[in-house]
Formats: structure tokens, C-alpha cells, sequence
């Protein structure tokens, strides 16, 4: 099965972002958003890179889930000057997750050591707290369930323990962490692993997990580097234990998402679809989302621009099982 790409595809490119003086004008792309709902809208948290190559976040608001307004701000993380000691080149990637009613932010966070995780809270998505950096391991793609166990906080987190030819430190294993506060992690153990030779070689999450009757329904990327200097992003999906969730139950054999409209094929980086952002279409689907719900997957393109494209959950779980 492929993703239902939305018609008005790309839904977001550097035209959508106004010029936010006196730093971000004339916006170069726009990728890789964090989604989540407010009410009957859908919210975006877009990753934005000025010409300086600044990162900035900037919100987005939208009543279909395909025509969004952009913020005239770009996002402010109160008390990151106070929690952080090093210097954070960029602030990127956000993974919005809605736990009892609020929101968290998981945030990477690019540094002279490599990249950390830091996690950001919020109430209403209008402020923002940066509540700290989340230990000292190299990692990225860290997403929270939406859901505690026995009190506990769990994480998807991906250990960056490979380095690409030219490129960022990255890495072919998904692994759980649970916390009591949200800053001190512990490995529970690997979750999923890169398939060597195929498309999904080295891997990370994407949106956050999503409780379903036959599991937590769960999208990634996989990069398979094997095309010379051309490293291929696509999305797939995974079935982990509804309560066991280092246990996965199945996957999907091929992607479910490729590179293959030409803004997803050309622009900062080649031959990308990054899934970030996952919401329902139904404003209340209820703690177990059934199969027939909708799902918008938002993802970013070529680190250029923000793709949509839909699935229902019952599609997406025939996928995993095949
Ligand atoms: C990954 C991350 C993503 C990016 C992707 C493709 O390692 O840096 O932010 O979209 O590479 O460049």
C-alpha cells in the first residue's frame, strides 16, 4: 500500500512562511512539522531554515488539516537559556505528544558533541517551556507515548552510532527509555532494527505511537544508503504490543511512503519524505482509535517542504501484516 497523497501537495513551502524580522526573511524551506490537535484545529510546529541557516519553530493553525496560517513569530522556548550550558546550534525535528490533556515538545538539539534530546512542555500551545536537555547520549527521533505506564513516561529514541559518508551521525536501532520526570531516561531495551540490504538500513521514529485495538500503531523513516552518494528516505509503519511495547507484533515488509513526486525528489536534500506529524481526522476518536479512523501523516520533503498524505488505521495495520 502507498500513502494517499493530499491533491494540494506540497502543503506548506517557503511561500507560506511570512518574513519574520529582523532573522528569518525570505525563508529558504520549511519541513519536517510536529502535529497535534487543539480542539476541532490542527496544529503544525514547522521547522523553518532562514538563508542564515538558522533554525527557527514556527507554528501553524488549521481548521482542514490542509490549509494552514503561519504564525508572525517563531517560537520561543522560555527558560532554554537557563537549562542549557553548551551552545545549541540548531532546535529542530519537534514530535508533539499529548499526555492527560497537555502537550510535550521532544526536541533535537545540535551541539559541538553531537545531537541531545530536550523535552518542552506546554499547556495551550501558546507558551512554551523548555524543561531541559534529556541526558548526555548522542540521539535523535526521541517521541513520547501518548500514555504513562504504572506512572512512568516512555520514550522511542534512536542512538546515533553510524556516520554516513559526509553526513550527520545516525544510527539502525529504535530503542524504549521510561522516566519518571522526563529529563532522567533509562533504556528498557531495542525496539526495532535496521534491515540491511533493504529499504529501511538505518532507521528512527516518526509521529508519535498510536493505541489501536491491536497495538501501538507506529510510523518511521528507514534510509537506505546502498544508492552511492543518494540516501533514500521513506516512511513505514509498525505494530508494537499494547503492552509490551519493546515487542513488535509486525512491520510493514515494503515502505508505505517514498520519494517519488519531484518536490519530494529534489530541494535540500534529495529524495527525502520525513514522517513527523501524525493526527486523526476525527477531532475524538476515543483512547483506542478504531480502523476505519483517518490518519493525516505530515512529513517533510527533500528538507524543502511539508508534504501531506492519509491512510485509514485498519490500511496501515493490513500493511504491517503483510
Ligand atoms: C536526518 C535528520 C532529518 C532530515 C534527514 C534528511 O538525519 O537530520 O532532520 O530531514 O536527515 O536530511
Amino acid at each position: 500500500m502507498t500513502l494517499r497523497r493530499a491533491k494540494l501537495n506540497p502543503i506548506l513551502t517557503r511561500a507560506d512562511i511570512p518574513d519574520i524580522a529582523p532573522h528569518l526573511i525570505d525563508a529558504t524551506s520549511v519541513f519536517n512539522p510536529g502535529a497535534t490537535r487543539l480542539g476541532s484545529k490542527i496544529v503544525l510546529l514547522l521547522r523553518v531554515q532562514a538563508r542564515s541557516r538558522e533554525t527557527y519553530l514556527v507554528l501553524a493553525e488549521s481548521n482542514d488539516g490542509v490549509k494552514f496560517g503561519v504564525d508572525r513569530h517563531t517560537l520561543r522556548l522560555e527558560g532554554f537559556e537557563a537549562r542549557v550550558h553548551e551552545i545549541v546550534y540548531h532546535v529542530y525535528d519537534p514530535r508533539i505528544t499529548k499526555i492527560d490533556g497537555e502537550y510535550f515538545v521532544m526536541l533535537a538539539l545540535d551541539t559541538d558533541r553531537g545531537c541531545r534530546l530536550g523535552v518542552a512542555h506546554s499547556a495551550d500551545l501558546r507558551r512554551f517551556e523548555f524543561l531541559g536537555v534529556t541526558g548526555d547520549e548522542d540521539l535523535r527521533n526521541g517521541v513520547l507515548f501518548p500514555e504513562r505506564f504504572d506512572g512512568a513516561y516512555m520514550r522511542l529514541e534512536r542512538p546515533n552510532r553510524t556516520r554516513l559518508p559526509g553526513g550527520p551521525a545516525t544510527g539502525d536501532e529504535i530503542r524504549l527509555s521510561i522516566s519518571s520526570n522526563l529529563i532522567e531516561w533509562e533504556p528498557v531495551g531495542g525496539v526495532l532494527h535496521g534491515r540491511d540490504h533493504y529499504w529501511d538500513e538505518l532507521i528512527g521514529s516518526g509521529p508519535p505511537p498510536l493505541r489501536t485495538a491491536e497495538g501501538w500503531l507506529h510510523l518511521y523513516h528507514g534510509v537506505a544508503r546502498h544508492f552511492g552518494q543518494s540516501n533514500i528516505y521513506q516512511a513505514g509503519a509498525v505494530l508494537l504490543d499494547p503492552d509490551h511495547p519493546t515487542r513488535v507484533k509486525a512491520r510493514t515488509r515494503c515502505n508505505i511512503l517514498e520519494p517519488r513526486e519531484s518536490w519530494e525528489l529534489t530541494g535540500q536534500v534529495p529524495n527525502v519524505v520525513f514522517p513527523s506529524g501524525l493526527v486523526t481526522r476525527n477531532p475524538d476518536p476515543g483512547e483506542i482509535v478504531g480502523i476505519d479512523e483517518e490518519l493525516l501523516v505530515y512529513y517533510g520533503a527533500a528538507d524543502t517542504a511539508v508534504g501531506l498524505a492519509s491512510a485509514t488505521v485498519g490500511e496501515l495495520i493490513d500493511a504491517c501484516h503483510d
